[in-house]
């Protein structure tokens, strides 16, 4: 299943972000913690250049703490600052505050070493959609200054909000033109990262059940009461769960649609428990996976080249 995905409203968020960047003093890049790796947008690193970042781990309530353990020791071995929160609560979107805050703590003391009172610091927010960005500034904020939903599209342009000594900019969510690697696409869309009108839902919960048979292969069985669950053809899997949940046509055929949006979206808002999709190890396996098929490309451009006209 490929997943394609660029719609002119993101060229324009992109476009808003490059914009906007010489305003702000720092980056808050949110991030979804079940995909730390998928969700990863290859062009915040070209377009942000070296803005001061800061990585926020988002919906860190829904992912697996044991793999979550692995992601933040990963990333300390690489020195990237980042926070792993869930950004409903307050008292955790606060840490982000304070990080914002260290990451800007030099330029500060300059102000003050100069005697002046220092400025607000100015961060503007980025994103994938539906991660949870326009929710953080809620949180920081201490009121709903912010739009926010349960699916992607949610912020539509750029919008301040003021919360105390902190100004951050929201911005909508941006997905990059080209998911180079098929799983990248899958992954983000089991998120809700995609919208759904890009995709086939039977496929895309076909390829979800094959996730869940691999990495949790108890939880179908917890979720629906179906046994043996991860040893079924992820169909018979899709069609028993339309069976206990009775998603029926008219006539009683199984709605395979209809259970497809239901275990999808049962993951979504959390009901199969904490679930995590990339895991520390896929990090060399999509790079190895991309270099694969920058070599394919390299060979078809030189095939190309090759051929008489
Ligand atoms: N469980 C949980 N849900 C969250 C968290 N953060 C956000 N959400 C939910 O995720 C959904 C999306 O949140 P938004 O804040 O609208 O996301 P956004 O990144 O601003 O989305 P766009 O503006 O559409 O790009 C909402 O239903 C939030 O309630 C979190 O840390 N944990
Ligand atoms: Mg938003």
């Amino acid at each position: 299943m490929q997943i394609q995905w660029f719609p002119g409203h993101m060229a324009k968020a992109k476009r808003l972000i490059s914009e906007n960047l010489s305003l702000v003093d720092m980056v808050i890049e949110v991030m979804d913690a079940r995909v730390p790796l998928s969700g990863d947008n290859p062009d915040f690193d070209r377009m942000l250049g070296d803005k001061r970042r800061l990585m926020v781990f988002n919906r860190s309530d829904m992912a697996d703490p044991a793999v979550t353990e692995t992601w933040q020791e990963y990333f300390k071995s690489k020195g990237i600052p980042c926070l792993f929160i869930n950004s409903k609560e307050r008292k955790q979107a606060m840490q982000v505050a304070t990080a914002a805050y260290n990451i800007m703590a030099d330029k500060i003391q300059a102000q003050r070493d100069k005697g002046r009172r220092p400025q607000p610091v100015k961060a503007m927010i980025v994103g994938i959609p539906n991660v949870g960005k326009s929710t953080l500034i809620n949180s920081l904020a201490g009121r709903a200054a912010a739009s926010t939903g349960d699916k992607p599209g949610v912020t539509r342009g750029k919008q301040w909000i003021d919360v105390g000594n902190i100004q951050l900019l929201d911005t909508p969510g941006v997905l990059w033109p080209k998911f180079e690697i098929p799983a990248i696409g899958l992954r983000l869309a089991f998120t809700g990262a995609i919208k759904e009108d890009v995709l086939d839902i039977a496929e895309l919960s076909i390829e979800f059940i094959k996730f869940l048979q691999s990495q949790y292969p108890n939880c179908i069985g917890d979720r629906y009461g179906i046994q043996d669950a991860s040893q079924m053809a992820p169909l018979d899997v899709l069609e028993a769960i339309g069976i206990r949940r009775g998603c029926r046509i008219s006539g009683g055929a199984i709605d395979y649609e209809k259970a497809a949006a239901l275990i999808l979206h049962d993951f979504r808002e959390g009901r199969m428990g904490r679930l995590t999709i990339d895991r520390v190890s896929d990090v060399e396996d999509f790079a190895r996976q991309a270099e694969e098929l920058r070599l394919e490309q390299l060979n078809r451009g030189k095939h190309a080249k090759n051929q008489p006209d």
